[in-house]
């Protein structure tokens, strides 16, 4: 930018000077004419004709600087402009014109990526490949049985194996009317803009006629939900483990608030939602509900799950960033006590795990026996503490009182060993149980 300055200045200045002699050519007489004077006074001997051409000779050359220069400044000035627009309209597509892409990637159906080493193009922000059909039936086993790794509602998760390498996770969305329609393009416009360690990656999506896939990377270790209120409950997951997970889904949710912009709300964080890969690293995943936290938002639908929904939501359709906070909140409650965020007492009546917990995680004398059996006992008593302390913020039900992420994030790392990612120094040996993967 200094070189560029060091050239545009003397040039404006030769510039300015061109336009003040073209309209006054007088002027441009004068400074010649008194330019030769002044050479004639210093050698008074010099010839007449010599003079002449001197003159001549200047003015030419002054002209012809003149006009290379102008000609000069014009193209740097079109060149700026042209970077100009080109940033404006990148920057435009990257933000508002996403659903206008997902338009256009709808529609290269007949030129589709039909190579494995394609999803490994998908890790670069922006590019989320568009992937043969073909190739998912070979990968998938054409979607057999044996590689079903959810039923859901809305259809099934299967593994699938690309070249007889790479692993990936395949969501395979039967035809769900225009919300589930809707859920798919916001998944898919959210996740091809974001890149973090703790968020899913979308290696790729497909469309064939009603219905939708989204490839995913491969998470070995299933969601946090299976990990807690599955076969093992919680049995994998160490105390020191559950607070990286914690952090872990921390930085996934600062990353959306602190460092997009305008902040992002994810809207639907379960522990269904975060997923687990070989070394229990977690990540936020299902983006179809996220939206960006604005003005706009205020017509959107009311969606979110039992348990979870924050109160101002639930009541009065108020989205902001402390809606994920109070969600988060629950979560660190699940890994704390294993309890699910809505416990079933009998046919007609059912418990918040909110409810439940509050009133015991303010007295110390009682908080050991919330702790989940599976680790109770294994923890320093004053993280315990400061943990249950941390939930009970979130989870308060005036969002104002709920702290940022940030400050979530902050108080959690120190709980954590260095070797998990945290600050924690431990002299004796970690409590750590091999981490076992539940898929190959
Ligand atoms: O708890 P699960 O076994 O792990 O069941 C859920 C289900 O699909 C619905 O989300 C599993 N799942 C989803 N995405 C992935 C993925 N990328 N890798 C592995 N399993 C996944 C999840």
């Amino acid at each position: 930018m200094n070189n560029l300055h060091a050239i545009l200045i003397p040039m404006w200045d030769f510039y300015f000077l061109f336009l003040m002699i073209d309209a006054r050519p007088e002027l441009a007489g004068f400074s010649i004419s008194h330019m030769v004077a002044k050479m004639e006074a210093q050698s008074p001997g010099v010839p007449e004709v010599i003079r002449v051409v001197h003159h001549q000779d200047l003015n030419k050359r002054i002209l012809v600087a003149l006009v290379v220069s102008s000609t000069l400044l014009g193209a740097i000035l079109l060149f700026l402009l042209c970077v100009w627009i080109y940033r404006r309209r990148t920057s435009k597509l990257d933000d508002g014109e996403c659903r206008k892409d997902l338009e256009v990637s709808k529609s290269t159906t007949m030129n589709p990526i039909s190579r494995f080493n394609s999803l490994r193009l998908a890790n670069f922000k922006g590019s989320v490949s568009m992937i043969d059909y073909k190739l998912l039936e070979a990968a998938t086993d054409n979607f057999s049985k044996s590689n079903v790794l959810d039923e859901g509602s809305t259809g099934h998760v299967y593994k699938a194996r690309f070249d007889d390498k790479m692993l990936a996770a395949v969501k395979r969305i039967d035809y769900g009317g225009p919300d589930a329609e809707r859920e798919f393009e916001n998944e898919v416009n959210w996740l091809r803009k974001i890149r973090h360690q703790n968020i899913i990656k979308l290696l790729g999506h497909c469309i064939r006629d009603e219905t939708r896939f989204l490839v995913y990377e491969m998470m070995q270790n299933g969601s946090l939900e299976s990990q807690l209120h599955g076969p093992s409950h919680g049995s994998a997951l160490t105390w020191h483990l559950r607070m990286k997970i914690a952090v872990d889904i921390a930085r996934g949710l600062e990353y959306l608030h602190e460092h997009r912009s305008p902040p992002v709300v994810h809207r639907d964080l379960k522990s269904s939602n975060i997923l687990l890969d070989s070394d229990f690293n977690a990540k936020l995943s299902d983006f179809g509900l996220t939206v960006n936290l604005g003005a706009q938002n205020k017509n959107i639908k009311l969606s979110g799950t039992l348990g979870y929904v924050a109160p101002e939501y639930l009541l009065d359709g108020k989205l902001t960033d402390k809606s994920d906070v109070y969600a988060f909140g629950v979560v660190l409650l699940e890994l704390l006590t294993g309890k699910k965020p809505v416990e079933t007492m009998g046919p007609t009546q059912s418990q918040s795990l909110v409810s439940w917990a509050i009133p015991q995680l303010g007295d110390r004398s009682k908080l050991p026996k919330v702790v989940d059996p599976v680790i109770r006992d294994t923890m320093d008593l004053k993280h315990l503490y400061q943990v249950a302390a941390v939930a009970v913020l979130c989870v308060q039900s005036e969002p104002s009182y709920r702290p940022l992420v940030t400050d979530v994030l902050h108080s959690l790392i120190p709980l954590v060993p260095v070797e998990l990612g945290g600050s924690l120094r431990i002299t004796e040996p970690l409590h750590l149980k091999e981490p076992s993967s539940t898929r190959s």
